[in-house]
């Protein structure tokens, strides 16, 4: 009987340690260089594979983003870093010049 409450405690502590290692944070982001919706699917792609990130919200107009991200497996410097490696400035992180060249002219501040 013992045991038996033992491994319940054990259980419900476990389940609560995995509730709170989950740590949901959310950044906005300036896109100062975002230009079309094509931009817009650019930035989301970008993070389609990056684990630690919850959701992503790229408001066109106000050229900013929102991302929802788990603190734990992921940074706004990685988060950063993943934006400028899609070719675009995230905060005050440039973009990465040989990706923004690969983007389509729609994409480019002049274009
Ligand atoms: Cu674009």
């Amino acid at each position: 009987m013992k045991i038996k409450l033992l491994l319940i405690s054990m259980i419900l502590s476990l389940s609560f340690f995995s509730c709170g290692s989950s740590n949901t944070s959310e950044a906005d982001i300036a896109l100062p260089t975002i230009m079309c919706g094509m931009c817009e699917t650019n930035i989301k792609d970008a993070f389609s594979e990056t684990a630690g990130i919850i959701k992503v919200n790229v408001d066109l107009e106000k050229k900013s983003g929102k991302i929802y991200f788990d603190s734990n497996k992921v940074s706004i410097s990685q988060i950063e870093k993943q934006i400028s490696d899609a070719g675009y400035q995230a905060n005050s992180v440039m973009a990465n010049e040989s990706a923004y060249d690969k983007l389509p002219r729609c994409c480019k501040v002049n274009g």
